[in-house]
């Protein structure tokens, strides 16, 4: 089987490594900004799809059709983000007859609405967030459920997700502008303007849990994952398992996610997001039908290889891993390593990479999209690379994380290194006690040691490196005729 990658970056290359531990040999497309990219380096092969902006090139399902046409690639692969949970992409896939590397269009289309999601998931008896499970028709019944429910409350966007199109609204006289600005934000986003309305959850945590399921019904679940520390919801530090879930309540999440997954017949590699109050009563939120940025965290935990039996699932081979026979084994942090400058409220740091050292040794693992010479392009998330922290214990993961982030070193550009040494530090996160306010309430007490700007250790490097060759140049004297430079040499040695 020739697998087509239709992404770029770390989740390409981690694809990459899949295929050719099991014998496939890859694809690569790239856009012009990614000539030179990573992934196009591990490919076997890699094709052109368009200019750099990904409307015009990673999001064309028709020109990732034709490189596959053109490859003879059997299989598509499409990561995370772009064209990952685009149901006409998953279609298009079925209609040249390639392989989509993930679930049927048709659990996609389920999963892509809040409302129907919610109301396939309260039929199926997945718990939801209390609230309605219809779009409503005119601001008369969000006020009526305001009413009845009390407030607070939340306005979303029903084909909303991922905190886009949403609103808390506090006080009856916020409820109509609130109402008016998801919808029209609702509009241009999606080009739906439908919303709907649930009860807020007060100072809740992002649960989420990992499912596997075949294309013969059966469905297992892998633990669940802690996202609750986000910056405007982009995900900063994930682990596995959650500080707050214990046995009991993993195998009631997992049966809850499995119970959702089957409800969509679902099968690949999925995830079911969850809102969790301090009371540990859970609620589904939303599915991800797709590989996860985050799923490294639960392959150290879980001892699978989840790109690998996206692979084997797609060609329709059944699941041999068993529940019974699978349990969580230590713990494992990933920080989300970007081109941004925390000092600067994370202003973009694009740039060449002047010089990369990865952090190793026991339990760290890197998901690189980059390397020394390369330079992050402006046109794309500038995720750079997700370290993952593995031990025995969660105090074992986070020291190994610390002393990774020692090891690590990128000159050339910003990073947010120093803002993960400052969060593994911080005595809330190493005591657990965080939840979705977190990184907002820490951001204002962080102060950062002063470092020397990017680069500036390359510079003096270079300098001193110019100079002492200058002085050596002086130095060195040309051996007199006949003399042995060898000779010469052990002389020279010999007088220091
Ligand atoms: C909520 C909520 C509280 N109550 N829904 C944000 C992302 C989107 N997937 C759902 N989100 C939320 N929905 C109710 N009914 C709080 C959030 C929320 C949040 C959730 C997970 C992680 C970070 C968050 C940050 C702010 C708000």
């Amino acid at each position: 089987m020739k697998v087509l990658v239709a992404n770029r970056g770390e989740i390409a290359v981690r694809v990459i490594r899949a295929c050719r531990e099991m014998g496939y040999p890859t694809v690569a497309v790239y856009s012009d900004a990614d000539r030179a990219a990573l992934h196009v380096v591990y490919a076997d092969e890699a094709l052109p799809v368009g200019p750099a902006p990904s409307r015009e090139s990673y999001l064309r399902i028709d020109r990732i059709i034709d490189a596959a046409k053109k490859s003879k690639a059997d299989a598509i692969h499409p990561g995370y983000g772009f064209l990952a949970e685009n149901a006409d992409f998953a279609r298009a896939c079925r209609d040249a007859g390639i392989l989509f590397i993930g679930p049927a269009p048709e659990s996609i289309d389920a999963m892509g609405s809040k409302t129907e999601s919610r109301q396939r998931m309260k039929a199926a008896g997945v718990p939801v967030v209390p609230g309605l499970t219809e779009a409503v028709k005119s601001f008369d019944e969000i006020a009526e459920f305001a009413k009845s429910a009390g407030l607070p409350i939340m306005i979303k966007a029903s084909a909303g997700g991922g905190g886009k199109g949403m609103r808390l609204v506090e006080r009856e006289e916020d409820l109509r502008p609130s109402y008016e600005r998801v919808t029209s934000e609702a509009e241009s986003f999606f080009g739906d303007g439908s919303v709907y309305a649930e009860k807020f959850v007060p100072s809740p945590r992002h649960i989420e849990v990992q499912v596997l399921g075949d294309q013969h019904g059966n469905v297992i679940y892998l633990g669940e994952r802690e996202c609750t520390l986000q910056r405007r919801h982009q995900k900063v530090v994930e682990e596995c398992p959650s500080p707050v879930v214990d046995r009991e309540l993993r195998e009631r999440l997992g049966a809850m996610a499995v119970k959702a997954a089957r409800a969509v017949n679902y099968y690949s590699a999925g995830t079911i997001e969850c809102l969790m109050g301090p009371d540990r009563e859970f609620y589904f939120l939303e599915m991800n039908t797709r590989l996860q940025v985050e799923h490294p965290v639960t392959e150290m935990v879980w001892g699978v290889d989840l790109v690998k039996w996206q692979l084997r699932i797609a060609q329709g081979e059944k699941l041999t891993l068993e529940q019974s026979q699978l349990s969580p084994a230590g713990h494992a942090i990933e920080c989300r390593i970007y081109a941004e400058d925390p000092t600067r409220k994370f202003a973009p740091s694009p740039g060449l990479i002047r010089y990369l050292n990865l952090p190793q040794g026991p339990g760290v693992r890197n998901e690189n999209g980059v390397y020394a010479g390369y330079t992050v392009p402006v046109f794309y998330d500038p995720m750079l690379s997700k370290l993952v922290a593995h031990g025995a214990t969660r105090d074992e993961a986070i020291g190994r994380m610390k002393r990774a982030l020692t090891e690590y070193r990128v000159e050339g550009i910003e990073t947010t290194i120093p803002f993960f040494t400052y969060i593994m530090n911080d005595p809330d996160f190493v005591a657990a006690k965080f939840d979705t306010g977190y990184i907002d309430r820490l951001l204002p007490k962080m102060k950062f040691e002063h470092q020397p700007r990017a680069g500036a250790i390359t510079d003096a490097a270079i300098a001193a490196a110019a100079i002492m060759a200058f002085e050596d140049a002086q130095r060195v004297k040309l051996p007199a005729e006949g003399e042995s430079h060898w000779k010469d040499a052990g002389r020279r040695e010999a007088l220091r």
